[in-house]
């Protein structure tokens, strides 16, 4: 049909504020931490695309066969008529779903919805235009708080894919699926992909790749807060640390000053100072079992009626209903 303007609930200005209270709370935290959000600037993003086509990197390809084999059984068990993306990025998976749902009376509406503008721009215009009969509602809001900005009516799938869901803690996590519960219709769906527990010996290669482009995307972040924070990280002066925490089971990258440095940011009016050898957190990614996810879904108020897995078991996609 037709891509309309996008929606925009949050803007440059709203951005710029989350980024300065985060940087101001995690630079002057004990340990020193960074929320992962801040990686995705154009560098940033391009980065992660390049990340999802290392050999390392097994969750994308994983995810995209359970996708491929299963999106079918998704869109007939489903039979939603809105689908929403969080978190949509380039929405490149996301077509093995809308071609499954493009049937006569079947999916109407796809709505992504994402904290990057250019990144809606572009993946509304190229959605459209591929699929001439579906009406595009690109939404620019931040989906840990903003999650009533999803538009009402139909029949909705949300569908929150890659293993995103890692990067919240185990009581955000609870938090976010709590608010997405309140947030649906009885009825609606949620379609939820999660990368799954196994040997620490593939999973830190996944996030320390053998090309350095995953070290290069985690000190990206630095490089976002010299630009927009008017700081002088020296992104060479640390070095990329990916580690697997068994007890909590989620990876954890880090920055590790490769010397003692001081670090002004201006925009903040403030100054930061790293020991030799210490580390600045970045990212945490969380894997599961099925078990988890099913016991989090429920306690969450979603019903779960199917769950799908690749044949080596690394990934999972759950779809629970409201
Ligand atoms: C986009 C959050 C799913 O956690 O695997 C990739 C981000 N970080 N390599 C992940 C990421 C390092 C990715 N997610």
């Amino acid at each position: 049909m037709s891509t309309e303007p996008l929606e925009i609930y949050l803007t440059e200005q709203d951005l710029a504020r989350a980024l300065r209270e985060d940087v101001r709370i995690g630079l002057t935290a004990e340990p020193k931490w960074l929320p992962p959000k801040w990686f995705y600037d154009a560098r940033g993003s391009e980065l992660f695309e390049e990340i999802t086509r290392l050999p390392e990197y097994y969750p994308t390809r994983a995810e995209r066969a359970i996708l491929a084999a299963c999106a079918d059984d998704i869109a007939r068990l489903s039979d939603a008529k809105t689908l929403i993306e969080l978190g949509s990025g380039s929405s490149e998976k996301t077509r093995l779903l809308l071609d499954a749902f493009a049937r006569p009376g079947g999916l109407g509406t796809f709505v992504p919805l994402d904290v990057s503008v250019s990144a809606l721009r572009q993946s509304t215009a190229k959605i459209a235009a591929d699929y001439p009969g579906l009406r595009v509602r690109g939404i620019v809001a931040d989906f840990t708080r903003q999650l009533d900005r999803m538009p009402a009516g139909g029949r909705r799938m949300v569908a929150f894919l890659g293993g995103t869901i890692g990067n919240l803690t185990p009581d955000e996590r609870a938090e976010f699926l709590r608010s997405m519960r309140a947030a649906l219709e009885p009825g609606d769906w949620l379609l939820i992909g999660t990368d799954l527990v196994k040997d620490p010996a593939v999973l830190v290669p996944a996030y320390d790749d053998a090309a350095g482009v995953t070290a290069e995307f985690n000190r990206n972040v630095l490089r976002v807060v010299n630009r927009k924070l008017r700081a002088d990280f020296e992104p060479d002066g640390f070095d990329h640390v990916a580690v697997w925490d068994a007890e909590r089971e989620w990876i954890e990258m880090r920055l590790r000053a490769r010397h003692a440095q001081r670090v002004r940011v201006v925009a903040l009016d403030l100054i930061v100072d790293f020991a030799e050898g210490e580390e600045l957190r970045t990212e945490i990614s969380a894997k599961f079992h099925r078990s988890g996810v099913e016991t989090e879904l429920a306690a969450a108020g979603f019903e779960v009626r199917a769950a799908w897995t690749d044949d080596e078991e690394r990934f999972l996609v759950t779809l629970g209903r409201a």
